[in-house]
């Protein structure tokens, strides 16, 4: 392997890299941390090494200042995030996770845009148990965050069944090929001890002592739905089928991520692109590779600029292929044809031809949580006590209800009426692809609202929607508390980033499926400019549209926002 150090040895590395070469494959002292009882929190270097267990230290920041006024430490609460490659899950794991964020979490079960589950305000005390008990469901949430691989997802919409098993199987697979192999995560969360050793016998043979230079994200689609948005990956990977419906191998798109820090044009949004294809035999050592160069070649000097897209920007994509290519003992094929339709999910129930039924749910920015008129978390919990079959999360936050009898269809839709898990009937064409990020009050990062304020955004613009007659419009929203675009907000055909509190910028005209970004169309503005910005273009839409136009797409034809550039193609 090439000491991850070596290619950028002249450069000056970041604090965080020091600190994960020192940390002893992640252990630090987080141990002591955890049994520090004099405070809720743990050492900043300690909160950084967290990360790559799964973890975050926050604050609720809704009582921060109240806090700091009577002098008490900020209300410290720990996020956990699972690693749950593909976003499948048993009904027996589900009841076991609803439990621990019954016993354990200040809001329920948070379903992510990574197709997995979110805890929040975990009490310092109480993480052993919450990641212990996840770990004893047979999960993980080791590189659920940090500087690694994290959760590979793939596509889950009802598809033809086969399709679904076979790419869900190599996502299972790539994520154990790329994952790290520290014992600490062991001996921290799971054997409960305090340190049981210095990390000496550790040995991660493709992340280094130093893992990545930031988060590395995989993502697998089926074509013709991109319900992942596979180009917003670092390494966008598209399963390509034969005529039988058996996978043949997999298109390779690296070069995506939606980051970018505010007022600094060197960090941008950006798309995926194809490189070419390898055979599905070939994935594992493609994609170990792959990652490989960016540990070698990601900057490590500036964060903000050590996401694999600035490595192929700053290099070339030509570079990045030729790069990858001569590390493999096999050719990258040219790319295979493929289509995408749309992406966001299906909802309600469809049959996969093979008698198997599955239902979508629309869960609202994927927040499981009772509320007197919707007790959604109790309801899923009572279904997964029937359900027979599996559970799939979706890149949009939603849930599957996945291979279900055509006898017990019955039952499951009576809980989904009884405990207002029905929010995908009747609602608007916006309503049902809507995106919000957590935003306040966990993220340390928000500059303003996301998930608390979208319903009430969504609803204003239900009112000018169905004024002029585009109630059922599938239009894509998505809406994020910072540039950090954590709903992939850029790839909205509205999209709208927090700047500062009741501020947001409004951007437009990506395409319906994942395959355009938008622009920008007004910087910081409050509701009342988006409002009479949208009313204005929702009325010009439904006045000028072509036959089946979307309105992303309608809004670049008309000029009203020009599309950013896609990097130029590569020579095969
Ligand atoms: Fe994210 C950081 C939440 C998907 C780009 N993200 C964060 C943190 C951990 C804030 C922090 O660093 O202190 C947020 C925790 C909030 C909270 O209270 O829970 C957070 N990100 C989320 C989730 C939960 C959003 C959601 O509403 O579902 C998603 C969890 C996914 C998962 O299960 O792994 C989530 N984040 C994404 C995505 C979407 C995706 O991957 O498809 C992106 C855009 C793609 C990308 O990676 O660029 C994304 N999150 C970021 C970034 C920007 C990274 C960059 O390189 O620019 C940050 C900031 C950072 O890492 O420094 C960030
Ligand atoms: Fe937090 Fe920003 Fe991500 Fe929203 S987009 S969860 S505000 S980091």
């Amino acid at each position: 392997m090439t000491d991850t150090l070596t290619i950028t040895k002249n450069k000056k590395l970041s604090a965080l890299e020091h600190i994960k070469e020192q940390s002893r494959f992640l252990r630090g002292t987080i141990d002591l941390g955890l049994a520090d009882r004099t405070t809720g929190s743990i050492s900043e270097a300690d909160t950084k090494l967290l990360k790559f267990h799964g973890s975050y230290q926050q604050d609720n920041r809704d009582v921060r200042d109240e806090r700091r006024r009577q002098k008490l430490e900020p209300d410290y609460g720990f996020m956990v995030r699972v690693r749950l490659p593909g976003g499948v899950l048993t009904p027996r794991q589900w009841l076991d996770l609803d439990d621990l964020a019954s016993r354990h979490a200040s809001s329920g079960l948070r379903i992510t845009t990574r197709q997995t589950f979110q805890y929040h305000g975990i009490r310092k005390e109480h993480l052993r148990d919450v990641i212990g008990g996840i770990a004893a469901t047979g999960l993980s949430t080791l590189a659920a965050c940090g500087d690694d691989v994290r959760n590979v997802v793939c596509s889950v919409n009802p598809l033809p069944s086969s399709s679904h098993a076979q790419v869900y199987e190599w996502a299972l697979k790539l994520m154990e090929h790329v994952k790290p192999h520290t014992t600490a995560y062991q001996e921290l969360w799971i054997d409960r001890r305090e340190r049981t050793s210095d990390g000496a016998q550790d040995e991660e043979p493709l992340l280094g002592k130093t893992y990545l230079p930031r988060k590395f994200k995989f993502g697998i689609a089926v074509p013709p739905y991109n319900d992942i948005d596979v180009f917003a990956q670092d390494f966008g990977l598209i399963a390509i089928f034969d005529e039988r419906h058996q996978l043949q191998g997999f298109n390779l798109a690296p070069g995506g991520s939606m980051g970018a820090t505010a007022g600094d044009a060197k960090t941008y949004p950006a798309l995926a692109d194809l490189i070419g294809y390898v055979p599905k035999e070939h994935l594992l050592e493609t994609c170990w590779h792959a990652v490989a160069v960016q540990r070698d070649f990601g900057d490590r000097g500036e964060r903000k600029h050590a996401r694999l897209k600035y490595t192929i920007d700053d290099r070339g994509l030509q570079w990045f292929r030729d790069e990858l290519q001569s590390r493999l003992p096999f050719g990258i094929e040219p790319p295979r044809p493929y289509r995408f339709e749309h992406h966001g999910d299906c909802f309600g129930w469809v049959e996969t031809g093979d008698g198997r039924w599955h239902l979508t749910l629309r869960i609202p920015s994927g927040r499981l949580i009772d509320t007197p008129d919707r007790p959604r978390q109790s309801g899923m919990r009572e279904i997964a006590r029937i359900h027979q079959g599996e559970f799939r999360m979706t890149c949009d936050q939603n849930v599957v209800i996945a291979n279900v009898a055509a006898k017990d269809k019955d039952a499951i839709d009576a809980l989904v009426r009884r405990y207002g898990l029905d929010d995908h009937v009747g609602a608007s064409g916006l309503r049902l692809h809507a995106l919000a990020c957590v935003a306040l009050p966990t993220c340390g990062l928000a500059m303003a609202e996301s998930e608390r304020y979208l319903p009430t955004l969504l609803g204003k613009l239900e009112a000018l929607l169905e004024r002029h007659g585009l109630r059922e419009e599938p239009i894509h929203l998505r809406m994020s508390g910072c540039p950090n675009g954590c709903s992939r907000p850029y790839m909205g055909e509205i999209g709208l980033v927090g700047r500062a509190v009741g501020k947001y910028d409004l951007r437009l005209g990506a395409d319906h499926a994942g395959e355009r970004l938008n622009a920008l169309y007004r910087e910081n503005v409050g509701e009342d400019v988006i409002l009479a910005a949208l009313d204005g273009l929702f009325g010009r839409f439904a006045a000028e549209r072509t036959a089946g136009e979307h309105f992303g797409d309608f809004l670049a034809r008309a000029g009203i926002v020009e599309p950013p550039r896609r990097r130029p193609a590569v020579q095969y």
